[in-house]
């Protein structure tokens, strides 16, 4: 194989460049850690080596860290463990390396490739946006394990290195600088003579000399024994409050960093290298890889064989100033860089949405991830009108208007007199089939589905939806211009409520039939967080607004019949005007922006006594296999073409819980058999929304599963 380093010597400083061939990315793979050793050897023993400076020859990506193919084909614990060492071991050499290393940085520098400059004596990177550092290691259930629980606090402190590795943070070159992880920072151009001019200096005996940021705070929660403890102390908690046990990663690697601190550099390694092989071969190790390579092929697919070249999208129209208007004009703005038009019925409320598309571009600013500069330019990208001016140069036009068959036909018939031919128009529905808004269309194959999901600019799901006569062209434009705008784009296929909605609807109508049985409200909420959701139903339908929840439970039920019908105790609370958080009042109390605890009147309204309702296990068994029971009846309709399509965008699109792989990888590994029985003993006793679907006892009566 052809060797992945290779170097020149000049003037006594050795430069070496690590691109490995055949791949987009440099990662760490067992092979090319024995040329790292080999080389180091080598450059060691050369007379004319006094320095060595080491760059990446990938354009914009430094090192991607260990390769986690090798990892996950790990079966022992044992074997994992030894990865780590020998792992750790190549960086001891490294950091003890008689002559000096200086690294230029220069795109991601993560997990192991950040452990690896960390063992290098001084680290340039270029202030390019490209270029992110961080240990991604929790992620993917596993800790850093090259000695990155050990050097990062070392260097940085360990309240500011805990909060990066707890979190698999990644930070920007500049934040990096800040906290010293970085030692200089510089323009992209002048990034090789810089780093050569510091292996240089080091040559002649010049050493870096790093004062860590923090001041006197700094000092004493990192610079002795009883601060640190305190900050252990704290992260612990914040640790088991967000994980609330179903993640081992982020305790093992606080486990990890504390051990090294308190027993010394060498006895850190050891037990470093024993957490990561114990956490390597856990189930939810496993499941966290899975996500990361499914996301990594979402990102190449765009949902159709051969997709034709998408259209550049370089002006985009927005009907609907709308919370979602405005927050699909600030995203498209900050991520895509494109002009942004915004029309409404009249300029009050075009206003509105300009400034809330604004507010998403000053918290940019405030959290330092565009200069004063790009927010200046990016402002000025967005206007609006109450008319459709403008929108003849858009390529792609999105509706956000209200969720209402008609009213979304009258806007399609509006736009496309406005457009030229060649535009795309994208409707924002939840719920309704995108061949039912094309009706109206003079140009039906132009127009699809863009579903995004609230908050816009925090959300990372796109539902893409072709109808029956879309374009393909339209499909490719639509999948890479939700890319452009930093979305996990998937296709689904028309049918009411796409995938995201259609397996939400029976699990939040589950909740409200519990809530009149007399379950509580924050019990629910309560059960679902522990099993690992972010929010409980019933926040969430105050987070998702009643009356939407509404409308696309109306959509379903016509079109789902009684399966899906609403359970009676919603409606009530939308005729009284508790719309959610959005109106301040639903099933909690809001103000001052917070949730202000479950609001008493909401028991009377419904006429309900709590009393605790059935036990916590079939609370749980009852809204999970719902779920799972739509979501595998949808699969048999086609709704998504592939598991890994569905779990993706349960996971992004509503945060099913990661460590269980989604909806699908759930029933695999409850097996069909099981969740068939349990769907019977549920139907018999709750009714016929319970009913298994065919898919599941198809797969039951063949001990089939979703997944080889
Ligand atoms: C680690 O380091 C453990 C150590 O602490 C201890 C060890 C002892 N491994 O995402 P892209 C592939 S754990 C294997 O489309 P981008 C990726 O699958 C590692 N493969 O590019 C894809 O393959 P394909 C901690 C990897 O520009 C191709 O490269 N590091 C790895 O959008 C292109 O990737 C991480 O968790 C890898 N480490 O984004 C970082 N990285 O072409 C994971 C990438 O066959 N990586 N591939 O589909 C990333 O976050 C992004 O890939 C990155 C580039 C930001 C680097």
């Amino acid at each position: 194989m052809a060797g992945s380093l290779t170097w020149e010597v000049a003037d006594g400083i050795a430069v070496v460049t690590f691109d490995l061939p055949g791949e987009p990315v440099n990662k760490i793979t067992q092979a090319v850690k024995e040329e790292f050793i080999a080389t180091f050897e080598t450059l060691g023993r050369d007379p004319e080596v006094n320095a060595v400076a080491f760059f990446s020859g990938k354009r914009d990506a430094f090192i991607a860290g260990a390769d986690i193919e090798e990892f996950v084909a790990i079966t022992t614990a044992a074997e994992a463990e030894r990865l780590s060492a020998g792992g750790q071991a190549m960086l001891e050499r490294v950091a003890r390396f008689a002559k000096p290393v200086a690294v230029g940085i220069h795109g991601a520098c993560l997990g192991g490739g950040l452990e690896f400059a960390l063992a290098c004596h001084y680290r340039v990177a270029t202030d390019h946006p490209k270029t992110q550092l961080g240990l991604p290691e929790v992620q993917l259930g596993i800790l850093p394990g090259a000695g990155g629980c050990q050097r990062l606090p070392r260097l940085i402190g360990a309240r500011a290195a805990l909060d990066m590795i707890l979190a698999g943070k990644t930070e920007r070159a500049a934040k990096a600088f800040r906290l010293g992880i970085v030692d200089e920072l510089v323009p992209p151009p002048i990034l090789r003579d810089i780093t050569v001019g510091a292996a240089r200096r080091m040559a002649g005996g010049w050493r870096p000399r790093r004062r860590r940021s923090g001041g006197a705070l700094g000092w004493l929660l990192d610079g002795n024994p009883l601060g640190r403890r305190l900050v252990f102390r704290a992260a612990r908690r914040q640790v088991l409050a967000t994980t609330r046990g179903n993640y081992p990663a982020p305790l093992a690697a606080l486990e990890a960093v504390e051990y090294g601190l308190r027993h010394g550099m060498a006895e850190g390694l050891k037990r470093e290298a024993q957490l990561f092989g114990q956490l390597a071969v856990t189930d939810v190790s496993r499941k966290l890889v899975q996500i990361f390579f499914a996301t990594t092929q979402l990102k190449k697919d765009f949902g159709i064989s051969n997709p034709p070249k998408p259209v550049e999208v370089r002006r985009l129209a927005i009907v609907g100033a709308g919370f979602m208007g405005a927050g699909i004009a600030g995203t498209a703005v900050v991520q895509a860089g494109v002009d942004v038009r915004m029309k409404d019925a009249d300029l009050a409320r075009v206003a509105k949405g300009l400034v809330a598309a604004r507010e998403i571009l000053d918290d940019r600013l405030k959290r330092r991830r565009i200069t004063r500069y790009e927010h200046a330019r990016l402002v000025a990208l967005l206007s609006g009108d109450d008319r459709y001016t403008g929108f003849g140069r858009a390529e792609l036009v999105i509706e956000a208007v209200f969720e209402d068959l008609a009213v979304k036909q009258q806007v399609l018939r509006e736009v496309e007199a406005a457009v030229s031919d060649g535009a795309v128009f994208a409707s924002n529905t939840s719920t309704i089939p995108i061949a039912r808004i094309a009706e109206v269309a003079r140009r039906a194959e132009r127009v699809i589905g863009m579903h995004f999901f609230s908050p816009v600019a925090r959300m990372p799901l796109l539902e893409v939806i072709p109808s029956e006569r879309t374009a393909p062209e339209v499909i490719s434009t639509a999948v890479a211009f939700g890319r452009r705008m930093g979305k996990t784009a998937v296709v689904v296929r028309d049918r009411p409520g796409f995938w995201v909605n259609r397996i939400l609807a029976p699990y939040m109508n589950e909740a409200g039939h519990l809530l009149l049985e007399g379950a509580a409200i924050d019990e629910l909420d309560r059960l679902m967080v522990s099993w690992g959701f972010p929010v409980g139903p019933i926040t969430l339908l105050d987070e998702v607004g009643l009356d939407v929840a509404e409308k696309a439970s109306g959509v379903l039920h016509a079109a789902f019949g009684e399966r899906l019908a609403a359970a009676p105790a919603f409606s009530k609370l939308v005729q009284d005007g508790r719309l959610g958080r959005k109106a301040g009042r639903g099933f909690y109390r809001y103000g001052g922006g917070r949730k202000r605890g479950v609001d008493p009147a909401v028991s009377e309204l419904l006429g309900i006594h709590p009393n605790g309702g059935p036990h916590a296990a079939e609370i749980i068994q009852r809204l999970v296999l719902v779920m799972l029971n739509e979501a595998a009846r949808a699969v048999g309709e086609g709704v998504v073409r592939a598991p890994r399509d569905g779990d993706i965008a349960a996971i992004f699109g509503f945060g099913f819980p990661p460590f269980r792989g989604g909806p699908l990888r759930h029933a695999d590994d409850l097996g069909a058999a099981r969740l068939v029985g349990e769907l019977e003993r549920l139907a018999e006793r709750h009714g016929g929304r319970f009913t298994p679907c065919d898919v599941l006892v198809e797969q039951a009566r063949r001990g089939s599963k979703f997944y080889l």
